[in-house]
């Protein structure tokens, strides 16, 4: 664990920017709306922000908070079918958010779905 300021904060796994598009909220479907984001993949949960790193830095001065996806008995899976883009992933979460993620880039992609498969594979189902 690391002190950022008074909060304790678990340890970042893995950061970069991805395509980001999230399609359903709890179960709801949304309109697809692909955008890029800065993404912080730590033990337990993942942090989506929708600027840069710069920008998301200066932002949580302010109680700017990102979204945050709870990785605990969340799902993984490559969506081929979901999008005409390659390389798209997504994540389905127990309250029922999805998530798809997208690089054209193929390490890149493949780096952060096993990156996340084994933050989730390490965490308890419930
Ligand atoms: C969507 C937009 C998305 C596309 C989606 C379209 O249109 O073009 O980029 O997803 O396809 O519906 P709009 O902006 O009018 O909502 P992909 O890029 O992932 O293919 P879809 O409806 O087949 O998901």
């Amino acid at each position: 664990l690391t002190d950022v300021g008074k909060v304790t904060e678990p340890m970042v796994e893995k950061e970069g920017y991805l395509q980001k598009a999230k399609i359903a909220d709890g179960g709801k479907k949304l309109r697809k709306n692909w955008s890029t984001s800065w993404i912080v993949l730590s033990s337990r949960k993942i942090e989506f922000y929708k600027e840069s790193k710069q920008q998301a830095l200066s932002n949580m001065k302010t109680g700017h908070k990102p979204e945050s996806v709870d990785l605990c008995g969340a799902h993984i899976e490559w969506a081929k079918e979901k999008s005409s883009r390659k390389n798209v992933f997504q994540i389905t979460t127990v309250s029922g958010n999805e998530f798809l993620l997208q690089s054209d880039i193929d390490f890149i992609i493949l780096d952060w779905f096993h990156a996340i498969k084994n933050a989730i594979d390490r965490l308890p189902k419930d």
